[in-house]
């Protein structure tokens, strides 16, 4: 039936269209076809003109209007070292493609004015015209080299991997559906070995915790970063593809389901200050709540944040996680606060996990022994893991 209407209504239309033509023809021969097709061109130059320039101001107008909106302008300044080099090439590539939109813009329409039909004008004819060719070639194919090479060196520079003996903290995020898990080393600074299949619900990295690196991982919910540190995260995915992104630091990489992928880069600028600096703008000084006077600003209420940027289902759009970025004294009590999950979830709670057909003790100790000095929290329930001890064999203290 749809089907029957679509035809019909590309017959009418057809119908229409014809009709027009007739009905064109026919005022063509009353008033003479010369003056018509004079009188048509007047009014299509000019059409054309008005609508360039209106055109061309709008881009300004609209782009200058928005551009606190917009990630790259305005108040949004990159809060990455590494992102600032990718703004850079963003701006001169828009510089460069911008000069040849005006350039190429105001000439179509103009020219479509200029050289509108008018009477006794011929056409030149022109088949070949070497310095033309020369410049349409040579122009291009410098700006693309150059554009090319500073790209290049962006890269370079973006996806440079940490070298050995640099200072760097090293976390992971693991991206499943629909969810990021992160994972910290704790006090030793070192991310513990993991398998996919020791992975259950009780150990959803799949560590291993034969590995007393990973004894005091943990895994906090939001990821707090200090300032001016060189952070390098393991990206990795548990089922789908997802991707690791953190648009204010021009983070985005993809987490590949058995392919570990990586990205360095580093904060250097806290909410905080990130926070003042969105306050400058009129946008961002609105109210959460504009029926409420006391409501906060949407300046206050901001936070960095970590979002899956690869469409993986239909819980995509709640892989959020907030992203804080403090001082290095905020960050050190922020540490100390964290609790080993192995210490709080796994150690002595007799969970299972099945490795090629057998049965395994998740906590490989049994609870019984622990490589690790274990001791109870005074002021919580909590266990947590001491430093500098990771080759004592001590009994549990309950
Ligand atoms: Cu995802």
């Amino acid at each position: 039936m749809t089907g029957l209407i679509i035809l019909l209504c590309i017959v009418m239309l057809a119908i229409v269209i014809i009709q027009i033509g007739k009905v064109t023809e026919l005022t063509a021969q009353i008033r003479g076809e010369k003056d018509a097709q004079k009188e048509s061109n007047e009014w299509n130059s000019k059409g054309l003109l008005i609508f360039g320039a209106v055109f061309l101001i709008f881009c300004v107008v609209s782009a200058s209007y928005y551009r606190d909106d917009m990630l790259w302008y305005g108040v949004n300044e990159s809060a990455s070292v590494e992102g600032s080099s990718i703004d850079n090439l963003f701006n001169i590539t828009l510089i460069c493609t911008g000069i040849v939109f005006f350039i190429t813009h105001i000439l179509l329409f103009w020219f479509s004015y200029k050289y509108r039909g008018r009477e006794g004008r011929t056409v030149l004819y022109m088949p070949h015209d070497n310095r033309l060719e020369m410049i349409w070639t040579a122009v291009p194919a410098v700006v693309l080299t150059f554009l090319v090479i500073a790209g290049l060196d962006t890269w370079n520079d973006v996806m440079a991997d940490v070298k050995e003996g640099e200072d760097y903290i090293e976390i992971e995020a693991n991206g499943m559906q629909f969810a990021w898990n992160l994972r910290y080393p704790g006090p030793d600074g070192k991310l513990g070995a993991r398998d996919y299949k020791r992975i259950t619900a009780s150990n959803p990295f799949g560590q291993d915790f034969t590995d007393p690196k990973g004894l005091d991982d943990f895994y906090p919910d939001e990821i707090v970063l200090p300032v001016g540190k060189k952070v390098r995260v393991r990206i990795t995915a548990r089922d789908v593809l997802h991707n690791f992104y953190l648009p204010h630091f021009r983070t985005k990489m993809d987490a590949i389901p058995g392919i570990p992928t990586y990205w360095v880069f580093t904060p250097k600028i806290t909410t905080e200050e990130y926070r003042q600096m969105l306050a400058k703008s009129d946008e961002w000084n609105e109210k959460m709540d504009p029926s409420d006077p006391e409501s906060k600003t949407r300046a206050e209420m901001f936070n960095y944040e970590l979002a899956c940027a690869e469409l993986c289902g239909k819980g995509h759009y709640s892989m959020r996680r907030v992203v804080r970025i403090v001082s290095q004294q905020e960050y050190e009590d922020w540490l100390k606060k964290q609790q080993s999950w192995y210490a709080n979830n796994v150690h002595n709670k007799g969970g299972k996990v099945v490795i090629n057909g057998k049965e395994e003790s998740e906590d490989p100790f049994e609870g019984k022994v622990t490589p690790v000095d274990v001791v109870k929290d005074s002021t919580s329930t909590a266990v947590t893991v001491k430093k500098d001890s990771t080759a004592i064999a001590a009994p549990v203290k309950k």
